[in-house]
């Protein structure tokens, strides 16, 4: 039993401290508001593993005295829990394992951040909940990042393996001050290229840094690598000489990185090539390359975000897809689906499938980077929507079997990285609390949205309450408003591009007449050549996409009594009236006025919220740095007028269909319809508009 301890030479330094900041804050440290501590010699009785000595290296930041002991023979910690004590006026924190007691270091600096006193008898616990807790970058080879709106990738492909950026390590770090443990490096979109010798010696230097902070490095495979980079005639995953391709090449890739996570596959969507390329299933694709990584212990995640093969409804394939499939995949299979059925929209229920699927284990895919919520220009605070679906109950087996233990089956939760080369990670700095927060919830799903907000507020900025208390509330408030500008009442994906850059307002675009856009949304239930197909466009009468039992049936992928909630307006919750429903304009609502009048009420008041962002800011100008100062106030006042846009456009829009009067209470919109129409941005996947880009097009926009 290694006991390793050191006295901090400070004491007890406690309580809430009212940091004015006066010098500039560029963003880069993160809410660890330091550099890694370097040159800190230690004294041990044995030797000190890298992990370990990143652990007693930050630990010295801690102002009270502490201690650390390895109790190799306690069985209820696991590999990353630990426990926290106070005995005799030292915090001791204790750990199976090494990666264990960084664990506690970066706990118990949290907790110092947060205010927290550690009184004599101070007690805590923790075990992750989820085995993986994973990031997934969509940054490609050439440097760009699929839907990343802080800059370039952060992997430097061009200059690894020779160069390694110092800026691995503070990731590495930053992951693991919050949980985080895998990390698949390349987009899902992959370059067959990823898995070329040269590559690989890349990923390599990037796991040797990775490693001793506990991450493990996982890759995006191409599926059609055996014949890209193999030259194999094809990659039927049934052909002998394919499954030996995927062999040699996991033989290689653990002669390199002997902890290699796995491989991310999306195959057989937007245009991937797959195994149902030749007619095969997406077990047999799967499970080939299981059998390859099986005897290094590597896992295959396979990814169900499928749609567009057949002529269903786009939010009904996934299900439909994998649940004839249910007990064929190899046990080191996971099956990752979104948190929604559709795609990373602001408001949608769960996946159909936590609640249907019995026989293979399912991670969630949650979208750290907010591509369909303002992207780096919004705030908008993720934990709330993440929350929701994490606590969603599936009634799979019977009430409370909510999504969080679903996917507790497969240990897996995925989040789709914000982070890019900016100094500051992520351009809008509370763009970092996403990161964050989900970093948090992957360790801990029980954690509430409004107590990861403050933990991160105080670390970040300051713990003073008085900034705390109201840019909380404004956080917590984010995905609310902007679900009521930019989806009101689960209207799904009215963006101003489909593949494109997915920014700003288009209802306009997803009528008929533009077929492609109406599949893409799903507001298409089937194709052109099925009779009866239904379009969901927007009407002289109607809006809204009918999804029961009496439309394409959708509410039957859930469980009862969801199924029939849902089905009915009645108790169907507000916030999925036009994902199931298909609504009369002056139809009467449960709440008593018209759907128009009540739709109308949505714009206002999400635009309305988002008008009091900068005040709330303005008003806690004396706690924050200038340089974030102004770089948030810039951006809310961008979001405020942002929302006014989504407003107008769309009220806009729908009145030049239904021919009614704007309703009482409603502010007349400012901008001419028309002129919106004719905004638009550079259509790439890898896009965020300038807030003065946006703003110089929204001057252009105003009425005369
Ligand atoms: C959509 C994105 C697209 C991704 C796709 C996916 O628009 O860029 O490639 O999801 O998840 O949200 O595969």
């Amino acid at each position: 039993m290694a006991n390793t301890a050191r006295n901090a030479a400070l004491g007890l330094l406690l309580g809430a401290t009212v940091a004015i900041s006066a010098a500039a804050d560029d963003g880069s440290k993160l809410w660890l508001q330091s550099a890694i501590p370097q040159n800190v010699s230690l004294q041990s009785d044995k030797p000190v593993s890298e992990t370990l000595h990143i652990a007693l290296s930050e630990l010295t930041r801690l102002k009270h005295k502490w201690g650390v002991m390895q109790d190799k023979h306690r069985n209820d910690l696991g590999k990353e829990g630990f426990e926290i004590r106070v005995m005799d006026g030292t915090v001791k924190v204790i750990a199976e394992t090494d990666l264990g007691l960084m664990y506690g270091a970066y706990y118990l600096l949290r907790q110092q951040a947060c205010g927290t006193v550690f009184t004599e008898n101070f007690r805590a616990k923790e075990i992750p909940y989820y085995k993986y807790r994973m990031l997934n970058h969509w940054d490609n080879l050439d440097g760009t990042i699929e839907r990343g709106y802080a800059g370039n990738s952060i992997w430097k492909w061009d200059e690894l393996p020779g160069t390694v950026s110092p800026r691995y390590a503070e990731y590495a770090r930053a992951n693991a001050s919050i949980g985080i443990n895998a990390t698949v490096l390349n987009n899902v979109n992959a370059s067959p290229k990823m898995l070329e010798t040269a590559n690989l010696e890349k990923v390599k230097a990037i796991a040797d840094v990775l490693r001793p902070y506990g991450i493990r490095v996982f890759l995006s495979v191409n599926f059609a690598s055996p014949m890209v980079i193999g030259k194999l005639k094809d990659a039927d995953p049934l052909k002998p000489e394919v499954a030996a391709w995927w062999k040699d090449k996991a033989k290689e890739i653990y002669n390199l990185i002997p902890d290699f996570g796995g491989f991310l596959v999306k195959a057989n969507s937007e245009g991937q090539p797959g195994p149902c390329d030749y007619g095969r299933t997406h077990a047999d694709g799967a499970n080939v390359l299981a059998d390859a990584l099986k005897p290094y212990g590597g896992v295959v995640i396979w990814r169900a975000f499928v749609y567009g093969q057949k002529p269903q409804e786009r939010v009904q394939q996934a299900l439909l897809e994998f649940q004839p499939l249910e007990g064929k995949f190899r046990d080191n299979v996971i099956v990752q689906a979104k948190n929604g059925p559709l795609d990373f929209q602001p408001c949608e229920p769960f996946h159909p499938m936590f609640g249907k699927i019995r026989n293979i284990p399912l991670a969630i895919e949650l979208q750290i980077t907010q591509e369909y919520l303002g992207q780096s220009n919004h705030l908008a605070y993720l934990a709330t929507l993440w929350k929701e679906v994490l606590d969603s109950d599936t009634y799979q087996n019977g009430p409370g079997s909510t999504v969080a233990k679903k996917i507790h089956e497969s240990g897996m939760i995925a989040g789709v990285a914000n982070i890019g080369d900016d100094v500051n990670w992520t351009r809008h700095p509370f763009a970092q609390a996403n990161w964050y927060a989900f970093g948090r919830l992957a360790w801990n799903p029980d954690l509430k949205a409004d107590a990861i907000a403050k933990e991160w507020l105080s670390q970040t900025f300051t713990s003073n309450p008085a900034f705390v208390d109201p840019v909380c509330d404004m956080m917590m408030s984010s995905v609310p408003a902007i679900r009521q500008y930019m989806m009101p009442l689960g209207l799904a994906h009215i963006f101003a591009s489909t593949l494109g850059n997915h920014y700003g307002p288009g209802p306009w675009l997803y009528q008929t007449g533009n077929e492609s856009f109406l599949k893409y949304a799903s507001l298409l239930s089937t194709n052109e050549n099925v009779p009866g197909r239904k379009v969901f466009d927007a009407t002289e009468t109607e809006l809204g996409a009918d999804r029961t039992k009496k439309g394409t049936g959708t509410v039957m992928q859930y469980n009862s009594p969801l199924c029939d909630q849902y089905n009915d307006l009645k108790t169907c919750p507000e916030r999925y009236w036009l994902w199931f429903h298909r609504l009369g304009w002056k139809q009467k609502m449960p709440t008593g006025d018209t759907f128009w009048e009540h739709l109308c009420g949505q714009f206002e008041s999400g635009a309305k919220t988002a008008a009091t962002y900068p005040g709330i800011w303005e008003s806690v100008k004396m706690y924050v740095d200038p340089e974030r100062y102004d770089l948030v106030l810039g951006r809310l006042k961008l979001q405020a007028r942002e929302a006014v846009w989504w407003k107008d456009a769309c009220i806009l829009f729908y009145q030049s269909v239904n021919h009614l009067d704007l309703p009482k209470g409603i502010t007349p919109p400012i901008y001419d319809l028309a002129k919106l129409k004719r905004i638009s941005f550079p259509s790439n996947v890898h896009f965020c508009p300038k807030p003065e880009d946006v703003n110089k097009a929204l001057d252009g926009a105003l009425k005369k």
